[in-house]
């Protein structure tokens, strides 16, 4: 029988694990930090690797680029190295590096690396605070693919108030590798090739004063808070001052607040743009369980109970509201459940109290893994496998979950 170790064989290049071999032939940021979990337990060599590989191509504001192009592959992916006329994208994905490098350490003791990569992280969520925060003391994103959930309802209307359309030619080559039914459509191809293009004309300098899509989202900005606090474990091993990063986590943490919902139950994105929280539920808004500290965990609770999210009662967590208009089982980042989501809540139910329903999903996550050949994503209702299949971060953290 093929086990998940096979599928990050499968897709391991040599100095890091591209998601899949069909649809996503480079490496991706926040994909990279998600397989260095579970590549810990397979080789802890290969997952110091897979992080120092990412961390090569940093630019030097302090991003870490949300794509590293293995260029012989270039025109199996759009839009590519050709596109953004750079060997990495220009654009970045959530912040969960320094949870990784931490849990890879965990596995096997490395002063050496730990000190390698504590300048590199330090530096790219440096990127965030001095590029990308506001007033608000949040994270903004500028386009949807650096919320890592690129079609959720979140993004609606913002796309939907910008009247420009990329006028290039779209290729659409994900397109050979999963149903188009399961993808986003060439409509949002099409915004979503605008911003890139726009963000790629302004140098990716975060200056355009005029740029029409920027958003706190809660996921990216929980991810940053709990990976400052992953930063603060790792400076205390280091001998250095955890207090800086713990103050950030808790300042993140304290502004997630401004996200908050009381009509939704769960925390929301706001548009920047035009000063609206999006009235949608969508996993995102329940990830902020990540964090010891969250004012509304009760609430995430409830609403993970609740029927919206159905915790125990569909397969995994979806990734949108089961009520909502809005949701549908096989779309993406539009309902179907996620393994990424469901690894990060196994935790947030562990961080606050709910031991035996963590335990519960691990279970579901690594039956449903194996049962489906390690699919991008599943139907929460009848656990059918859609998207890719053999995707390494589900992979990865099955391994992670079964090994803990
Ligand atoms: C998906 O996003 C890429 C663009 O980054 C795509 O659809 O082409 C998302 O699920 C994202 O979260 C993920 O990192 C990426 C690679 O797995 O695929």
């Amino acid at each position: 029988m093929s086990t998940a170790a096979d599928v990050l064989n499968e897709n391991w290049r040599g100095t890091h694990t591209v998601p899949s071999g069909g649809l996503y032939p480079h490496q991706w940021s926040w994909d990279s930090a998600f397989i260095a979990i579970g590549l810990r337990h397979v080789s802890p060599k290969r997952a110091r690797l897979e992080l120092e590989t990412l961390l090569k191509s940093q630019w030097p504001d302090g991003r870490l680029p949300q794509i590293v192009f293995d260029l012989s592959r270039d025109n199996d992916y759009f839009p590519g190295a050709a596109f953004w006329g750079a060997s990495t994208a220009g654009l970045i994905q959530p912040p969960n590096h320094a949870i990784a490098a931490l849990l890879v350490h965990e596995a096997e003791p490395d002063l050496a690396f730990l000190g390698r990569v504590y300048p590199h992280l330090v530096a790219w969520h440096h990127y965030l605070l001095a590029r990308r925060t506001g007033e608000s003391g949040l994270a903004h994103i500028v386009h949807p693919w650096e919320s890592g959930l690129d079609n959720s309802p979140y993004w609606d209307a913002p796309l939907a108030a910008i009247g420009e359309t990329y006028r290039g030619e779209l290729a659409r080559p994900d397109l050979l590798h999963a149903a188009a039914t399961e993808r986003p459509s060439n409509a949002e191809y099409g915004k979503y090739l605008y911003l890139a293009e726009r963000y790629r004309d302004h140098d990716c300098d975060d200056e355009d004063a005029e740029y029409p899509f920027r958003l706190e989202d809660p996921l990216v900005n929980a991810l940053w808070a709990k990976s400052e606090l992953a930063l603060a474990q790792i400076a205390r091993a280091l001998g250095l001052d955890p207090a800086p990063h713990e103050h950030r986590a808790a300042s993140i943490t304290a502004a997630l607040e401004t996200l908050w919902s009381p009509e939704l139950g769960t925390y929301t994105a706001r548009d920047i743009v035009s000063a609206q929280l999006q009235p949608y539920r969508t996993v995102a808004g329940i990830i902020p369980l990540i964090l010891p500290d969250i004012a509304h965990a009760a609430d995430l609770l409830a609403a993970l109970d609740g029927p919206h999210f159905a915790l125990g009662r569909v397969a995994l967590v979806p990734s949108h509201d089961l009520t909502a208009d809005t949701f549908d089982a096989s779309l993406y980042w539009r309902g179907p459940s996620w393994f990424n989501t469901a690894w990060l809540l196994v935790d947030g139910l562990e961080l606050h109290g709910r031991s035996r329903d963590a335990a519960a999903l691990a279970a579901q996550t690594i039956e449903l893994a194996e049962r489906c050949d390690y699919p991008e994503y599943i139907d929460p209702h009848s656990d059918a496998p859609r998207g890719t299949r053999r995707f390494s971060w589900t992979a990865a953290l099955a391994i992670d979950l079964a090994e803990r």
